[in-house]
């Protein structure tokens, strides 16, 4: 794999490369190339004469077309896609091929519908005496904010991307996006694709490359910038802040979590340890949404616990962690919960499989229990394999246990009692809340998170919003 830049509707390698791993083995996969602080330059003046110029004369509906062309472009090359997803994450292919691609089509038809629905508003008005009496119109239109940086993270490389970059091109923004350096290779399948319906060129640029110090600061540090969407650690989300106060650029920020999940002992305890498997085991913990901390009403909590780590250790076919690097923080974390004085139920360790995935990056999905909330394992942020499971008593304590926490991004609710999850529902310091569910999205609701979880919403006119400014008209009549 060699995965290119796309600047001003060019492909280029320009740039050294760096290699690319694949977290199944470790071995070779490919190079990137490190695009240089002349290439951003390169791609935000790009996009600034597209902006200028002919993406900017098109219409709503001229840009929803592009969109589902995108996406059926995608579609078309839909294997293509699979393949180079689960190459440079190591994700089982299920995944890939049932979340990450689907998604990033469904991200460009849904944006397509979304932006060209949009309506302004209208507020008839009534004209004081002093302004000369009688009636005016105000109304609203949204105008695109201009050059948008679009950074991503590894996690769900394609579905995070485009969640950012279809919102953007629909309200009619110029682009430049920077896929993550451990993913770059279907960001650069997205650049053909989008090559070959002919976007005007300069409309969606792509640069790969690393973060702090490298392309990622070159671009969000960039003057040229109007805005930057990022998804990411929080830690990187300061970086990035610091760097955009110097313009006064605003930010929409995806960050990290901790998320936790609340068993109620009048829950259905088959569906509440299934649904936890999946949120906290999914991509091998690896997305931003997984639930890293239980809390289970004291009358269930040693029938859950045994339930929940009994199937723990019947996983198998799970993917990798994304790096080596990646893989020594979740490992660290795994002897940190052991000082802490935690018991592990199931996992902590690497498991062995005889094979060349003993050279990759993989842990043991892991439960423990035991821990005091003020355990740094309780904590932190591990974006790992691992939940830790507490009891609680009353509902009250539940609410308290869940929002101690630096984080507020997602949170899960199990119980059978209707009322309850009203209650408890909104009092989580949360964005997103699911009841006896985990990651059902609806790509028309908010999604974004409190506190250090991130700035803003995403998700449906949330991100159409973000993309653009609003403009109020007032014609006197
Ligand atoms: P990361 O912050 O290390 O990197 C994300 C992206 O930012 C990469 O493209 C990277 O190159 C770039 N970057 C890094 N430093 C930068 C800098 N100083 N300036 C500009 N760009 C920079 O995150 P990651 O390790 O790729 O992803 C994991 C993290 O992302 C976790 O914390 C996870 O919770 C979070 N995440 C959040 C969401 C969400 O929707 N809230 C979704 C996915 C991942
Ligand atoms: O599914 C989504 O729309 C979404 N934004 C998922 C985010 C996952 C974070 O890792």
């Amino acid at each position: 794999m060699k995965p290119a830049h796309y600047v001003n509707g060019a492909f280029t390698v320009a740039g050294t490369p760096f290699p690319l791993c694949s977290p199944v083995d470790g071995q070779e996969i490919g190079t990137v190339p490190e695009a240089s602080r002349e290439t951003v330059d390169e791609a935000v003046n790009a996009a600034r004469a597209a902006f200028q110029g002919a993406w900017g004369q098109t219409g709503t509906e001229e840009r929803c077309a592009y969109l589902r062309r995108i996406a059926d472009g995608i579609e078309a090359r839909f294997e293509e896609f699979v393949a180079a997803e689960v190459a440079d994450t190591g994700k089982p292919r299920e995944l890939a091929a049932t979340v990450d691609i689907p998604r990033a089509i469904g991200n460009f038809r849904a944006y397509a519908d979304l932006a060209y629905g949009l309506s302004g508003r209208a507020y008839p008005t009534t004209v004081p005496a002093w302004s000369g009496s009688g009636q005016a119109l105000s109304y609203t239109v949204r105008r695109p904010v201009g050059v948008v940086a679009i950074i991503a993270p590894w996690n769900l490389p394609l579905l995070l991307l485009t969640w950012k970059v279809a919102p953007a091109l629909a309200a009619g923004n110029a682009v430049v996006a920077k896929p993550s350096e451990e993913t770059p290779s279907t960001a650069a399948l997205l650049a053909e694709v989008i090559d070959a319906v002919d976007l005007p060129p300069g409309a969606f640029n792509l640069v790969h490359g690393h973060g702090a110090n490298a392309a990622g600061e070159h671009l969000t540090a960039h003057p040229g910038v109007d805005a930057i969407a990022f998804t990411g650690a929080s830690a990187t989300g300061s970086a990035i802040m610091r760097n955009a106060a110097a313009h006064v650029t605003p930010l929409s920020f995806e960050l990290g979590g901790k998320n936790p999940a609340l068993v109620f002992a009048d829950a259905d305890l088959e569906r509440a340890v299934e649904g936890t498997l999946l949120s906290s085991f999914t991509h091998s913990g690896q997305i931003c949404l997984c639930t890293e901390r239980v809390y289970v009403q004291r009358p269930i909590f040693g029938a859950f616990v045994d339930a929940l780590a009994e199937r723990a250790r019947q996983l198998d076919g799970y993917g990798p962690m994304i790096s080596a690097e990646h893989r020594d923080k979740v490992l660290s974390y795994y002897r940190l919960a052991v000082e802490e004085g935690a018991t592990v139920l199931a996992g902590g360790g690497v498991p062995v499989f005889g094979d060349a995935r003993d050279g990759g990056y993989y842990v043991e999905p892991t439960v423990i229990t035991g821990l005091p909330q003020t355990a740094r394992t309780v904590r932190e942020e591990i974006f790992g394999p691992i939940c830790h499971v507490a009891p609680f008593d009353e509902e009250d304590e539940a609410i308290r246990l869940a929002n101690d926490s630096p984080y507020g991004l997602a949170a899960t609710v199990w119980t059978n009692d209707l009322s309850r999850a009203h209650r408890v529902a909104p009092r989580i310091d949360a964005g997103i809340v699911w009841v006896n569910c985990w990651n059902l999205r609806d790509l028309r609701t908010p999604f974004g998170g409190v506190k250090a979880s991130g700035i803003g919403r995403e998700g449906g006119e949330h991100s159409l919003d973000f993309f653009s400014e609003p403009v109020n008209v007032c014609v006197k009549i």
